[in-house]
């Protein structure tokens, strides 16, 4: 039998309540030891808060609830108590040490939802989700990382798994009649369903791209030469007075982001030094870094200044801008007159007038994700999910080569493909991968 298992559940710190719960057949009778309220009968009822004392030492007691819940309607599947105390680190510590004392053992980070996937409560991607809910800093985030916790993912892999499943049997059949006719049609239904599996795995790889820009925002450079606007865009777009403007040229020196949201999306905009041949040293080292930014932004926002001609305002790294398809081509001050020659795509904008600014947030938008993410319909995907997924295609692209082969090799690794997509929900034999993932987690949960 498991051994029963307690923490702190909730942050450390100051604060109203801290939980401290207890899992494991036989926590019950902690309860008991430990717990004593003159409304709770001696089997507490599931499920009921009862007010008591918490027994910490010889004559000292804390008030406090604890609550009991009868397996398997748990979040672990096991039996489970939860004491919910004052608030602060000392007393939590100290519920903590009696309950070890009484037998309980320390958690492991996310030994509790450990369990619950031991016990079939939740899938592996379930339990993956529920690290996401806990990190997740947007409401979109958070919503993508519920529709795994509904088991959107693990129903799709599922179905791909059984698909796989239904082209071994065939695969069986026929090698148990190898007559030519039958062994065709097989091969045409088995390819059938391959193709769907492609298709598939195809459109989950892009969603798993889209879970990156959903959990970590779109990263935006804002480049161009000295005085075109840059900072006052940046002012602009996070509809704040945060970075400095002057009309001296090279008034950014350092790199500065700041986020804003977009149809739920976090947008990490971030401003540079104006891009000019410089000898001074400060202002050497932000075009460096600029240039950095530049290398590793999701978009580039190329601002141009309207009111000069475009020689006036020319960067050494235009070329390198122009062969990128990520850039988008901004016209500043199109409040002045206008000297600057029309330039292929210009969003023309005013920063100082906060004119089409919010035309910018949406053309970058849809320049990465492509089309609107509908958070109730998302699944976040994470990196490790990605990575098998590539490794899926990799073996879709074997099965592919086998066509010509003898149908036995073909089974085998469309078993390495049910194998593979079963390690998103951990319907696999690998106990490393699961304890990887549970390592993830807090403590208490
Ligand atoms: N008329 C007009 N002036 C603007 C506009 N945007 C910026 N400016 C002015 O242009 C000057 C330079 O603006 P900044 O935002 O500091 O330009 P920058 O590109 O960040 O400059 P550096 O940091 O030196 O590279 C300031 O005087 C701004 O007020 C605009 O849309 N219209
Ligand atoms: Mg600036």
């Amino acid at each position: 039998m498991k051994n029963i298992i307690c923490a702190i559940s909730t942050p450390m710190g100051k604060g109203a309540i801290s939980i401290v719960r207890l899992s494991g057949n036989g926590c019950l009778e902690i309860l008991k030891k430990v717990f004593t309220s003159s409304s709770m009968p001696i089997t507490p009822l599931p499920n009921m808060l009862y007010l008591g004392k918490f027994k910490l030492g010889e004559n000292l007691f804390e008030k406090c609830f604890a609550v009991y819940f009868k397996s398997p309607k748990t979040y672990t599947g096991e039996d489970m108590v939860e004491f919910q105390i004052h608030g602060g680190t000392i007393l939590a510590q100290k519920v903590l040490e009696k309950l070890i004392e009484e037998g309980a053992t320390l958690a492991e980070p996310g030994e509790f939802t450990k369990r619950a996937f031991e016990n079939g409560k939740i899938s592996l991607d379930m339990a993956e989700s529920i690290i996401g809910e806990i990190n997740a800093e947007s409401e979109g985030e958070l919503k993508a990382s519920l529709g795994v916790a509904e088991g959107k993912l693990y129903k799709k892999i599922s179905s791909l798994q059984n698909g796989l499943t239904e082209c071994l049997a065939k695969i069986e059949a026929t090698l148990d009649y190898p007559e030519e006719d039958i062994e065709q049609t097989t091969r045409d239904e088995v390819f059938e369903i391959i193709k769907n599996a492609e298709n598939e795995i195809k459109n989950l790889i892009i969603l798993a791209k889209n879970s990156q820009f959903i959990s970590n925002g779109i990263n935006i450079a804002i480049v161009g030469a000295p005085n075109v606007g840059k900072s006052s865009l940046l002012n602009s777009l996070i509809g704040q007075e945060r970075a400095i403007v002057t009309d001296i040229e090279g008034t950014t020196r350092d790199v500065l982001t700041e986020s804003t949201s977009y149809k739920g999306i976090k947008l990490n905009f971030i401003d540079t030094a104006g891009i000019r041949e410089s000898k001074d040293t400060v202002e050497k080292i932000g075009i460096d870094r600029a240039k950095k930014a530049l290398s590793t932004a999701d978009v580039i926002l190329y601002v141009l200044d309207a009111s000069r001609r475009e020689e006036e305002q020319q960067i050494q790294i235009k070329e390198l801008l122009l062969n990128n398809n990520n850039v988008l081509t901004i016209v500043n001050k199109c409040d002045l007159e206008r000297k600057l020659q029309k330039q292929p795509n210009e969003i023309e904008i005013s920063a100082l007038k906060d004119e089409n600014i919010e035309k910018i947030k949406e053309k970058i938008y849809f320049l990465v994700l492509k089309e609107e993410i509908i958070f109730d319909k998302a699944i976040l995907l994470n990196a490790r999910q990605l990575q098998i997924l590539h490794e899926a295609e990799d073996i879709l692209n074997q099965i592919n080569e086998s066509k010509t082969f003898s149908m036995d090799i073909t089974a085998m690794l469309i078993k390495n493909l049910w194998n593979c997509l079963g390690k998103i929900t951990g319907e696999c034999e690998n106990e490393n991968i699961i304890d990887l993932i549970f390592s993830k987690f807090c403590l208490g949960k």
